[in-house]
């Protein structure tokens, strides 16, 4: 089974999404059958999209497809363009819970979670995130992102997990002095996470088959190079079907859905480092589903 990804990619021709083989990208728009798909429109209809794309980045590797983009050389928008709904669930690694200041460190009854508005929040790489103007303590942190690929509502784990079409990497960037506020409501999601530009995404998606034990994935994040974050998806408190299965008893989750699964420890005030600011770099890696770089700029 020939391994791939697949990517939005920005070419003076405008967007177009591509399949990712070995070092290159092939834009799907070559080809006769998916002349006008985005990714969002693969997951929409996605086990016969998967069926097809296997045949696709078979004749990729056959060198049949003349289009193609080195890695090195492709600009990349966040995959998925864009989805009905982000959600967010929270309180999943006791190791954040503790640094977090928690007292009740086991997994929730209730598994907090919120939805990111996604065209305003969702990036991909590059120079594309915004201090908040509101902010003086900008913070990272790094989460598996799910890609869901059909309908759920009050799934069991079982629906759930054969709904996940794949994963990415992503950040849910925080501004700690803002989330959690002194009135009685405590807690302002909107100022405090759900900024513009707060939930990069990507670089790529990863097809679920290529990620054959999503429960065990080292993911390292790391500023300037140093290393913040350190840990493994085996710390996740509730798995990724248990939260899309959560999820569903909520809201509807719909293909194209993303949902971040929530981070480990290892923020700012741990370190007792400096908060983020414009021209610092952020590059999160999560083993067998990539790595994905930012670069801060101010919100001017
Ligand atoms: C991401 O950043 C790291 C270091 O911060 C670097 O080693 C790596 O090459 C970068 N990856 C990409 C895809 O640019
Ligand atoms: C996406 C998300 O909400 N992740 C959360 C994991 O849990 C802690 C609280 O325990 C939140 O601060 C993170 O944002």
């Amino acid at each position: 089974m020939t391994h791939f990804t697949l990517a939005t990619l920005s070419t003076p021709a405008g967007l177009t999404a591509a399949i990712g083989v070995g070092d290159n990208f092939y834009p799907l728009r070559q080809t006769q059958e998916f002349q006008d798909a985005t990714v969002r429109s693969l997951l929409e209809d996605w086990t016969p999209s998967l069926a097809k794309l296997e045949k696709l980045a078979e004749a990729a590797q056959a060198g049949q497809l003349s289009q193609r983009i080195p890695a090195g050389e492709a600009t990349l928008e966040t995959p998925v363009r864009y989805p009905n709904k982000v959600a967010c669930a929270g309180a999943n690694f006791t190791s954040h819970l503790k640094e977090m200041g928690f007292t009740d460190l086991g997994k929730w009854d209730i598994l907090p979670v919120f939805l990111a508005p996604p065209t305003t929040t969702l990036v991909g790489p590059g120079t594309t995130v915004k201090v908040p103007r509101t902010t003086k303590e900008f913070d990272w942190e790094l989460e598996m992102v799910v890609v869901v690929g059909k309908r759920l509502r009050h799934a069991s784990r079982e629906e759930a997990a054969a709904a996940i079409a794949g994963y990415m990497v992503g950040l849910d960037l925080s501004c700690r002095d803002l989330a959690i506020c002194d009135n009685q409501l405590k807690i302002d999601f909107m100022r405090g996470k759900l900024q513009d530009t707060m939930k990069p995404a990507g670089p790529v998606f990863v097809p679920a088959k290529f990620v054959p034990d999503p429960d065990n994935l080292r993911m390292t994040l790391l500023v300037n190079g140093r290393k913040m974050q350190d840990a493994s998806t085996n710390e996740m408190l509730f798995k990724c079907d248990e939260i899309l299965a959560a999820t569903s008893s909520h809201v509807t989750l719909e293909p194209g859905d993303l949902v971040y699964t929530g981070t480990p420890s290892g923020q700012a005030k741990s370190h007792g480092v400096p908060f983020l600011k414009a021209g610092d770099k952020i590059c999160g890696r999560i083993e067998g589903i990539g790595e994905l770089n930012v670069t801060l700029k101010s919100d001017d």
